[in-house]
C-alpha cells in the first residue's frame, strides 16, 4: 500500500490547510514565502512564516488525531506493507507512531545548510543570523522544506513503490500540486486500486476507483477498520 497524505489530515489537529477558506494562501502570497526567489528577496519574512508555523506545531493543543493514529495502526498490522508519503511538514504522523514515512516536502522541525545541505533538528526560531556551523562556505541556514520549483525528496523511492503497489490511498489533499497530484495516475497505470478520502472532491477525483468524502477523523479510521 502507498498512502499519500496532505494538509487535510492535520486540519482537525488544529493546523491550517493551504487552499481551503481561511487557509494559509489567503494570508500570505506563496511566491513570497514558498519559493527560493522569495527567500532570496526577503529571508526575514520567510523565516517569520516558518517560525510562526513551528511555534504553532509545538503548541500543546496540537496533537495527532484519530486519522494519524489509524494509519499508524495500519502500519503495525501490516508490517513492511505500508508506505506513508506525506506532503505535510508537521510531525504528527511520527508522533502517532508511523515509521515507514517519507516527508516529500520536507520537515518543519529541521533546518538545512544552504551550501552543504547538512540537515539538523530545530525546535526554536531560525533567523538570518544562523549560519552553517562546520561548513567550509559561509552560508545561511534555511527551513528544510521543499518550495515551488524545487525537487521533492525521495522521488525515486516513491515512484518505485507506486509502480509496485496494489492499493493507493490519497487522504486530505486537494490535488493541486505536482508531482504528488500525479501519483494516482502512476499507481493506476500499474494496476493499483485507487481510493480518495477527502472532505471535498480533489482536482483529480475522476481518476480514483473509490471516493469517500467526509472529515479525516471519521473516514480514515472507518476505512482502516
Ligand atoms: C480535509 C479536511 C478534513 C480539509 N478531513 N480532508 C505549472 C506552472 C508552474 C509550476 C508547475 C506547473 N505544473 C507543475 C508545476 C510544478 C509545481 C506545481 O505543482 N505547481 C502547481 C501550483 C501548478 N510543483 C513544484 O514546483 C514541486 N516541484 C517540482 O515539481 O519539481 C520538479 C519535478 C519534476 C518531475 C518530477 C519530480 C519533480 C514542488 C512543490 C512544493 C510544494 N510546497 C508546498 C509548501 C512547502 C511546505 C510548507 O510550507 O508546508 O507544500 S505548497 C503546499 O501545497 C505544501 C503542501 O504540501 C502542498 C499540497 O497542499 P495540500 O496538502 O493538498 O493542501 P490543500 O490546502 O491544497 O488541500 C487540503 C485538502 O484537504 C482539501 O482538498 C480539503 O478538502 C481537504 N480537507 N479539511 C479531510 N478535516
Amino acid at each position: 500500500m502507498v498512502i499519500l497524505t496532505g494538509a487535510g489530515i492535520s486540519k482537525e489537529s488544529g493546523l491550517d490547510t493551504f487552499r481551503c477558506a481561511g487557509g494559509v494562501w489567503e494570508r500570505v502570497r506563496l511566491e513570497d514565502v514558498a519559493t527560493p526567489e522569495g527567500f532570496a528577496r526577503d529571508p526575514d519574512l520567510v523565516h517569520q512564516f516558518y517560525n510562526d508555523r513551528r511555534t504553532g506545531l509545538l503548541h500543546a493543543n496540537v496533537q495527532p488525531n484519530a486519522a494519524h493514529e489509524a494509519l499508524a495502526t495500519l502500519e503495525r498490522e501490516w508490517p513492511g506493507e505500508v508506505l506513508l508519503v506525506t506532503q505535510n511538514i508537521d510531525d504528527l504522523h511520527e508522533r502517532a507512531g508511523s515509521r515507514n514515512l517519507i516527508h516529500m516536502h520536507g520537515e518543519l522541525l529541521k533546518a538545512r545548510c544552504g551550501a552543504c545541505y547538512a540537515v539538523s533538528e530545530i525546535r526554536r526560531d531560525l533567523s538570518v543570523e544562523d549560519d552553517c556551523a562546520g561548513c567550509g562556505a559561509i552560508a545561511e541556514m534555511r527551513p528544510h522544506v521543499v518550495w515551488f520549483g524545487e525537487m521533492p525528496l525521495e522521488m525515486d523511492r516513491i515512484y518505485r513503490e507506486l509502480a509496485g503497489c496494489a492499493l493507493f490511498l490519497s487522504i486530505g489533499t486537494s490535488g493541486n500540486v505536482y508531482p504528488a497530484a500525479g501519483f494516482v495516475q502512476e499507481a493506476r497505470v500499474n494496476g493499483a486500486h485507487t481510493v480518495e478520502l477527502n472532505l471535498d472532491p480533489s482536482e483529480g477525483a475522476t481518476l480514483f476507483d473509490e471516493k469517500i468524502y467526509g472529515p479525516a477523523t471519521r473516514e480514515v479510521p472507518a476505512f482502516v477498520e
